[in-house]
């Protein structure tokens, strides 16, 4: 059985943050030369036996053109939209290609032991395009620990320096991340986050995620192209000075969201918190659901109220209706486990003002793909989620997560149908890296039809999802997408083999 390679990240030199982006893109070479950074460099100080001396495959990673190889500085904080709502600052691919550093750093401006990427909470976020590259240097300036990079709900590579959870970047280093996103990519929302075993709920629930945005696909929609579209990275709970929870959306307490009665704006809603549901509900107004993690649903789903565990996304259409103040809340959930309770909170305020608009038609059909209940299936597992009194206290399959050892081995190209129990009284978000799935039943039950990433077992319950694992071999995980429950050994490793 093939094992994937785990690489460690070369030391390099402290990032330059003082540098200008003219200074960096003409000292190119020289910044790699120095900087080295990650696998790349790894490989070419073994083939040629140079430490730092730029090679074939050091070109080969700016295949885009010349003097764009060299991650750049991002702009940080985060501009006001011209109507007051604040969104992270975006990064947009540019000619198939985008090179960022993001640097995770501590951020005692916003609190102790907060963390950010490149100062900004939530971190940048990255715009790019089915077939783009993209890369990565993920800057270790925690000062305490390892830490790495998942580009969560991507369906890229899990090898080498590709979405390679098995990397770990130790403080004061850099890795050079590089992901090359298939011209078929699903278009929607996606994020990123820390993924080291161990820190991963310390990390995401300090502050690091930020957003990706993969262009296309419902984009040029009739009906949902050129409306204005908003992001809400919703972050949190956070303890503020006195203790008081916090929730943030985009790093602010309860925005404010502009809208005119009758207009129609698209939100993007990413839940980057590392263990809190939202339950959301919009006081008066209907969520038109388009798509669920990165994908888009075959049709419109009107719902008043969307469930959304650590790590999902949806998108949904919202038509202002009169003038007026209307609350966006997370209503009371999970009451009856007191593990996992939450009362209801305030997420956002909209405000419905200005002139009244004739409401726009909204799409009713959207982009439909393959219907995996249709198709025969290459094979059964049943996974089962467990919590224990005695260690391991959070298991999948009666173990604890090992780093080296193969749970599950899946044959490339293979459709696969996972039933996937909940042992436990609480809920455990199920996520799967690299390759998505259709959501079949829950308890039993069909549900529309849906692609996700992650989805909630309701406690004592049962998910049956199907999942093709195609394009990619190699080794990536599944797990709780509860982070604490990850963190204590609620993963498991698939290799996927020819
Ligand atoms: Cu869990």
């Amino acid at each position: 059985m093939e094992r994937v390679r785990t690489a460690e990240p070369a030391k390099v030199e402290p990032w330059q943050p003082t540098l200008s982006r003219r200074h960096l893109v003409g000292a190119s070479v020289a910044a790699l030369a120095t900087a080295g950074i990650g696998l790349v460099s790894q490989r070419a100080e073994s083939s040629a036996g140079t430490a730092g001396t730029p090679t074939a495959e050091v070109a080969a990673g700016s295949h885009h053109g010349a003097g764009v190889s060299t991650p750049l500085p991002n702009l940080a904080g985060t501009p006001e939209a011209a109507d007051g709502f604040v969104e992270p600052p975006v990064l947009s691919s540019e000619d198939g290609y985008l090179a960022i550093t993001l640097q995770a750093q501590p951020d005692p401006d916003r609190g102790a032991g907060r963390l950010a990427y490149e100062q900004s909470l939530p971190g940048p976020t990255i715009r790019v395009s089915p077939g783009d590259r993209l890369r990565i240097a993920l800057v270790n300036a925690l000062g305490d620990g390892t830490t790495n990079l998942h580009v969560h709900g991507m369906h890229v590579s899990p090898r080498d320096n590709g979405d390679n959870v098995f990397l770990h970047v130790e403080s004061g280093q850099t890795f050079d991340y590089a992901f090359d996103i298939p011209l078929d990519h699903p278009p929607g929302l996606y994020w990123y986050h820390p993924h080291a075993h161990g820190q991963s709920s310390k990390q995401v629930s300090a502050g690091l995620g930020g957003a990706v945005i993969v262009a296309g696909g419902l984009d040029d929609l009739p009906g949902i192209a050129g409306v204005k579209e908003r992001l809400l990275v919703l972050q949190g709970p956070f303890l503020d000075a006195d203790g008081e929870t916090q929730y943030l959306v985009n790093g602010q307490i309860n925005p404010k969201i502009d809208i005119q009665p009758g207009e129609t704006q698209r939100w993007r809603i990413l839940n980057a918190s590392a263990n809190g549901f939202f339950n959301l509900q919009l006081a008066r107004h209907q969520l038109h659901q388009i798509a669920t993690d990165g994908n888009p649903l075959p049709e419109v789903r009107t719902v008043e109220t969307v469930l959304l565990g650590p790590s999902e996304r949806i998108e949904v259409l919202i038509q202002g209706t009169a003038a007026g103040i209307y609350q966006l809340r997370s209503i009371v959930w999970a009451e009856d486990i007191p593990s996992q309770a939450q009362p209801e909170f305030l997420v956002a305020t909209l405000i419905s003002s200005g002139a009244a608009l004739e409401p726009m038609d909204l799409p009713t059909t959207l982009i439909d793909r393959e219907d995996f209940s249709t198709s025969p299936i290459d094979g059964q597992r049943t996974i089962v989620f467990q919590e224990n009194t005695t260690a391991p206290n959070f298991a999948i399959d009666d173990k604890a997560f090992v780093e080296d050892r193969i749970d599950q081995t899946v044959l490339l190209g293979a459709l696969e149908e996972w039933v996937i129990r909940n042992d436990s009284p609480e809920w455990h978000p199920f996520h799967i890296h690299v390759n998505d799935f259709q959501v079949m039943t829950i308890n039993g039950r069909t549900v529309p039809r849906s692609y996700e990433d992650t989805t909630p077992i309701p406690p004592r319950g049962e998910i049956v999802i199907r999942t093709r694992f195609t394009d990619f071999t190699g080794k990536f995980v599944y797990h709780c997408h509860i982070l604490g429950h990850e963190d204590a050994g609620m993963m498991g490793i698939v290799e996927v083999v020819e």
